[in-house]
Formats: C-alpha cells, sequence, structure tokens
C-alpha cells in the first residue's frame, strides 16, 4: 500500500481519537510513579482504540504505546502516544495532542501529531516534507539572540528539576525567551513549522518524541540525543533545532550545565524503553 494511502488512514484516526479526547471528562486512572505522573481512563481508552485499529491496518506490524510499553519484534511498529501532555489535559488547558509513528527496521517513515483542540494536524512521511493540515511547513530561520526555546524541567523526575533550571537560566539569558507548553510532541512540531526555534528536554520516552522528531527533519530541522542521533527506542534527552549551528549550541550548554554529573544514565540516552 503506498505510504500516503496509509497516511490518511492514520490521520484520520487520529482526529477520531482527538474528539474522543474532547468528548470525555479526565479521570485519573493510575499514578506512575509520582503525584504528577500519571494515567486517565481516556489515555487507556484512546490507546486501547488506537492499538486495535493500526494492527488492523497493518496486521504485520507491532505496537509500542505509552501506556503499556509492550515489545514484539517485528520490521514494522507503531508508537503511540495516545495522549502527549496529559497534565494539560486534566487541567483543562486546551494544549495535548495525539502522536503516532510508523517505524521500519529501527527508522521512522511516517508521523502524525493531532491537535484536536486547534484542529491542527502536523504530518511528515520520510523524504515527502512535513505539512501542517496538508501546507507544507518549513522551520524558521531565527539567530540564536532572536530565537524562543520550549523546554521542560522534569516534572516526572524532581530531584533533577535544578539542572533543567540552570540549563534554562543559561538559555533565557543568551536567547530571547523560554516557552513551556507541556506537551513534547506539540513542541517539536511548533519547532518544525517555525513558531519556536529550540528545544530541549531530559528524559523523554519515544512516544513523546518519534512522530515530531520526523516532522521537524522534513521540516529542515535537526534533533539528536546528547550523545548524537536519536536512537528511536531510548529513553532519553532530545535535543532538537532549527539548524546544525543552533543544536551544537544547545547541545554545548546542555552539556556544560550536566558537566558534574555525567554520565548518568537514561539522561544522556541509552536506555532502551523496551524493557
Ligand atoms: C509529557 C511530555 C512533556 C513533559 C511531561 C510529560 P505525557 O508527556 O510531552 O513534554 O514535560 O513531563 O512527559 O506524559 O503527558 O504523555
Amino acid at each position: 500500500m503506498p505510504l500516503n494511502g496509509l497516511t490518511k488512514k492514520v490521520i484520520k484516526l487520529a482526529v477520531t481519537a482527538g474528539k474522543m479526547m474532547l468528548k470525555t471528562v479526565p479521570v485519573i486512572s493510575k499514578f506512575k510513579g509520582t503525584k504528577e505522573n500519571y494515567t486517565t481512563k481516556t489515555d487507556e481508552m484512546i490507546q486501547e482504540f488506537l492499538k486495535k485499529k493500526l494492527l488492523s491496518i497493518l496486521s504485520e506490524s507491532s505496537f509500542m504505546g505509552e501506556e503499556n510499553c509492550e515489545y514484539c519484534k517485528s520490521s514494522l511498529m507503531w508508537i503511540v502516544d495516545p495522549i502527549d501532555g496529559t497534565v494539560n489535559y486534566t487541567h483543562g488547558l486546551p494544549m495535548s495532542v495525539v502522536s503516532i509513528a510508523l517505524v521500519k527496521d529501527g527508522e521512522i517513515i511516517l508521523g502524525v501529531v493531532h491537535n484536536p483542540y486547534l484542529k491542527e494536524t502536523f504530518h511528515a512521511e520520510r523524504a515527502k516534507g512535513a505539512y501542517l493540515n496538508k501546507k507544507p511547513i518549513h522551520v524558521s530561520n531565527i539567530s540564536r539572540k532572536d530565537s524562543l526555546v520550549s523546554t521542560a524541567w522534569c516534572t516526572y523526575n524532581k530531584k533533577l528539576a535544578y539542572l533543567s533550571f540552570r540549563i534554562s537560566e543559561r538559555l533565557h539569558t543568551e536567547c530571547t525567551d523560554i516557552r513551556r507548553f507541556g506537551t513534547a510532541a506539540y513542541e517539536m512540531c511548533l519547532l518544525a513549522k517555525g513558531s519556536i526555534d529550540m528545544y530541549f528536554e531530559m528524559l523523554l520516552s519515544p512516544w513523546d518524541y518519534a512522530a515530531a522528531s520526523l516532522i521537524i527533519k522534513e521540516a529542515g530541522g535537526c534533533s539528536s540525543s546528547l550523545d548524537g542521533p536519536l536512537n528511536i527506542f531510548d529513553q532519553c534527552s532530545v535535543l532538537a533545532a532549527n539548524n546544525k549551528e543552533n543544536l551544537d549550541y544547545l547541545r554545548n550548554v546542555v552539556i556544560e550545565e550536566l558537566k558534574d554529573i555525567r554520565p548518568q544514565g537514561s539522561i544522556w540516552g541509552g536506555q532502551d524503553a523496551r524493557k
């Protein structure tokens, strides 16, 4: 099946999942280690819906989702975050997205991120450009000193928050300003459309960044982990920028501010999310 036929089906599923998000009252179903990290019944419902539909589209595929990180070896795998921005969702903040990526032999070939509040659907197929609501998008050409940086502060692991604030202080001083939206996938899509210019977050999982990292790449941007290219199965720190110069700047700031704790497990990458 040509990917574009598949892409249309996946976009339709993401939009349907977004409608489920908006019409369901959030109810927390379980906590995942800290009071800030939880799942809602809507996360679980959307994940089950998407898993059933996506596996039926590609019967030979496997599925990795935030709400049950099962993994089985297959050359084709879906990586899904049913609600990226769960805390925004439970607080009624209109900033949560559905993120769906398709990986073939370890390489992302399709990414779809849908924001139901704004009716925005970002998508990219490998080597075919990036789009917002079917219109081509491209990263900005803004310089470091004029850039907006989106980031986060280790909400799910607050003993590391001080490091994030150190990095944010450097970026706030040396760039224009910081923005925090509470959804990695959407923040990375904002970079792809040229609304923000750099992005950094520690301790992300594949479902947070998989789809959006392809959308950034196809929009002319770049992303990496702290130690090199993003390994799609890693829980790691994710950096992204509108160009290589800004990505290198961002990496240098982060490494300088983290120098007294390196190496530190998944902050640096290399922690396989499939375990
Ligand atoms: C969220 C990320 C966000 C991060 C939050 C959380 P979730 O994903 O997208 O960027 O700061 O801590 O990890 O848990 O809402 O799917």
